[in-house]
């Protein structure tokens, strides 16, 4: 039979949905691969991971201050929204040319293939799921397209009535082939992607591992909580962060799950004495519980990336002299079970702070998102270059011979903590009546400590506020300035001094290479 004319948009619009379904398809046979294969192959998320590790740093701080902890969604469904214009455009172009189409589908394939077997703990195998997924997405479009690129249907109705003898047959079987090709689409679709779901669940959950857990009392516990150290003043948070309510910063899509009985670390590099510790070793030696602040490098001036918790671990530093360090390596390389790396001046660990290995958080093993079983806690230092989740290795090397992932891509290879002092209340845009306000916040500039807070109001005199009391140095300081308001727009602004006297910086500067500078303003009416 001769094909007929077509009517152009509506045979795209049903190559565009052709091309949709393929990729559904494509992508739920990749998950369930990838569920056999190892989670993180996904090509989803092996794609998203590259892009996180290919994206410049002023990206991932534009992505961290502009979508904050919801970045990552954010980028999974970004990526989505363009595989998914590119498969509908290969389901246009594949009734005219089905090879194009195809070679379109593996060139995706590939993409994903490559993502996945490059991450830094794929391999080869990798590859599979995206593979299995581009030949799924192949075989889907080439049953969804063909009826299409004979022109049957592509008329629509016009071309139907044109030539009602056989057309209308032509059509009503064709809208149900179609449709039953489209269901079954969707259909495997469905299946494959909830099944990889399903089978990753209980493999990827460590729960078990966690609760399971029984923690060591800690040989030296951290000193009490001073009465006070919370001002309970209404609007600002308090000086424990919890485990639920601590921000979350690092590159993973998908958290790494290791079960505690799996998990070793490895100490080597320029050391004299390799070791190699598992878990349970872990936990039979000297535990240290410590109140410490961490930050994250990409804070804004008067950002939310920074909490405060109390961590139990073992100190680095008896690591570190067991194994017998090379003076000569001033470098800690740390790598995570997703193979995410981190240098830590040796020096700074060994220099009698308290920088842990730590394996709970606020009295709980570490949650997963924060490093479950174990992670470095550094005070003093940005988390980029301190503290490790999911740490399995720390190598002892030099500076100058190897650079961690941030030091990479731009930031700066050594990052001490800057002084920072955050207003928490009144809140930005918020309306006190005239009187006594107060006016809180917290300051942090650990393992130098806090010694004063000053306020002022529209530009005037620096007025010192009233500081809460602290455990030590490594925390951050809860601080409050009772202002006796007068009706009017005002500007609020704070800085703080840390313990060498050092008073923080007004010189406003973004976050990257090493970390923002700038006074905190807030700016009220007041009735
Ligand atoms: N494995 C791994 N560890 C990591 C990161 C990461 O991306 N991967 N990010 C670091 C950064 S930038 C910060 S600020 C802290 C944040 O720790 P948290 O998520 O527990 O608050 O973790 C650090 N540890
Ligand atoms: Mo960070």
């Amino acid at each position: 039979m001769t094909p007929q004319r077509s009517d152009p948009s509506h045979g795209a619009w049903a190559g565009a949905l052709a091309g949709l379904l393929a990729l559904a398809t494509a992508l739920g046979i990749g998950e369930l691969v990838a569920a056999l294969v190892r989670p993180g192959a996904s090509p989803v998320v092996a794609v998203g991971e590259t892009v996180i590790d290919l994206a410049p740093a002023t990206v991932k701080e534009f992505a961290i201050r502009v979508f904050g902890v919801y970045d990552k969604p954010v980028l999974v469904a970004g990526i989505l929204v363009v595989v998914g214009l590119l498969a509908a455009g290969l389901g246009v172009r594949a009734r005219r040319s089905t090879a194009q189409a195809v070679a379109g589908v593996v060139g995706l394939g590939l993409v994903g293939a490559v993502a996945a077997a490059s991450r830094p703990d794929g391999g080869p195998i990798d590859a599979l799921p995206a593979l299995a997924g581009a030949a799924a997405g192949t075989a889907a479009l080439l049953l969804l397209v063909r009826p299409l690129a004979h022109g049957r249907v592509a008329g629509g109705e016009v071309d139907a009535r044109a030539d009602a003898t056989v057309a209308g047959i032509d059509r009503r079987e064709f809208v149900r082939t179609l449709a039953l090709r489209g269901a079954g689409a969707v259909a495997v679709a469905a299946v494959a992607g909830g099944a990889g779901r399903a089978l990753v669940r209980p493999r990827q959950n460590v729960t078990s591992s966690r609760t399971s857990l029984a923690l060591p009392a800690p040989a030296s516990p951290a000193p009490p909580i001073p009465a006070g150290a919370d001002l309970d003043v209404p609007g600002l948070g308090r000086f424990v962060t919890t485990n639920a309510d601590f921000y979350r910063v690092d590159t993973s899509l998908l958290l790494p799950q290791v079960p505690a009985d799996k998990w070793t670390l490895r100490v080597h590099g320029m050391v004299s004495r390799e070791i190699r510790l598992t878990y349970e070793e872990l936990l039979r030696r000297p535990m240290v519980e410590r109140d410490i602040t961490l930050a994250c490098v990409s804070n804004e001036v008067g950002g939310p990336y920074v909490g405060n918790a109390r961590w139990l671990g073992i100190r680095l530093a008896d690591l570190l002299r067991e194994a017998g360090v090379d003076p000569r390596a001033d470098q800690i390389l740390s790598r995570s079970a997703d193979g995410w790396t981190c240098g830590t001046p040796t020096e700074v660990v060994m220099d009698g702070r308290d920088a842990l290995l730590a394996v709970a958080m606020n009295g709980d093993p570490l949650p997963v998102a924060h490093g479950f079983p174990a992670r470095m806690v550094v005070p003093g230092l940005y988390g980029y270059v301190s503290a490790t989740k999911w740490v399995v290795d720390l190598e002892l090397t030099r500076f100058d011979r190897v650079a961690a992932y941030w030091a990479q891509r731009g930031w700066a290879e050594q990052a001490p903590i800057k002084t920072m002092s955050r207003i928490d209340t009144p809140r930005p845009g918020a309306r006190p009546s005239a009187g006594r306000v107060a006016v809180a916040g917290v300051a942090w500039a650990q393992h130098r400590g806090i010694e004063r807070v000053e306020v002022r109001v529209d530009g005037g005199p620096w007025r010192r506020a009233r500081l809460a009391a602290v455990p030590s140095l490594d925390t951050w300081r809860q601080w409050v300035y009772v202002w006796d308001a007068t009706p009017g727009s005002h500007r609020l602004e704070a800085r703080a001094t840390d313990g060498t006297g050092r008073t923080q910086t007004g010189v406003q500067r973004p976050p990257v290479p090493d970390g923002a500078t700038g006074w905190h303003s807030v700016d009220v009416d007041v009735d």
